[in-house]
């Protein structure tokens, strides 16, 4: 059972590119879901992640089964904490935040969803998680007590990422954090693609079409954009 993953492989391998819209249960409400959820289906968008740093405890199941019975599109839950597990999705990006050195977020929270994971059969993604510097502080830094790497240190990202793929991991997520002041670097994009061997996700601050395609053109297999749908669910009507 690795239909996502295998799906996601297959579209690289012929040179698509991916769209996942990020849909943060605190922020959503539900009635606002069916426009949203209209918009995002005649766009280019090829997967929904689901998933925010802070959730109350049942919004994310509440959410993803509303979600659920209005696309076909894969559900990723991209969860903040162990409570933002639920079965009604299709699969679990499980992050290691690999940038920083909180063990909580590199094996204990980890821990605690195998018994939460028991009793799904969500399709799991081991994913190395990297928080790059963008200027500001970004939730993720917040909860997670851990610093983001510095984006001139190119070495360090490049060489944490593919200790990423070493360790076994199947995807590895650049994250600038949500609402990030600015995307990651196009250098950095293409410095992580060319050394490893696994698709590479890339997030945060991404608020134009430009900033979009200059991400695939850096070598990010699939983008993820959150903030600029829920400021402006125009920017729909630019990724058709
Ligand atoms: C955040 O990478 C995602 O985890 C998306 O970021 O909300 O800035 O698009 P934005």
């Amino acid at each position: 059972m690795k239909a996502v993953y295998n799906s996601i492989l297959n579209s690289i391998s012929k040179g698509e590119k991916l769209l996942a819209v990020l849909i943060d249960p605190d922020k959503m409400k539900i009635k606002c879901l069916p426009s949203f959820m209209q918009k995002l289906n005649q766009s280019m968008a090829t997967h929904v992640f689901v998933g925010g740093s802070t959730v109350e405890d049942e919004a994310t199941e509440t959410l993803v089964i509303e979600i659920k019975k209005q696309t076909s599109l894969p559900i990723i839950l991209f969860p903040g904490d162990v409570t933002q597990i639920t079965n009604h999705a299709d699969a679990l990006l499980f992050l290691s935040l690999i940038s920083g050195e909180n063990p909580q977020y590199l094996i204990g929270k980890h821990i605690k969803a195998v018994s939460r994971l028991r009793k799904t059969q969500l399709e799991v993604i081991p994913t190395g998680y990297l928080l790059i510097e963008n200027g500001k502080e970004t939730a993720v830094q917040r909860v997670t007590e851990t610093s983001p790497l510095k984006k001139d240190n190119i070495h360090k990202i490049v060489d944490t990422a593919k200790a990423g793929e070493l360790l076994g991991m199947k995807l590895i997520y650049l994250e600038a954090g949500s609402g990030a002041l600015h995307p990651i670097s196009k250098t950095i994009i293409s410095k992580v693609k060319q050394e490893i061997n696994i698709p590479l996700i890339v997030g945060g601050g991404i608020r134009s079409k430009h900033q979009l395609d200059d991400a695939f053109i850096a070598g990010a297999d699939l983008v993820v954009i959150g903030t600029a749908f829920e400021n402006d669910e125009s920017f729909f009507n630019e990724l058709k």
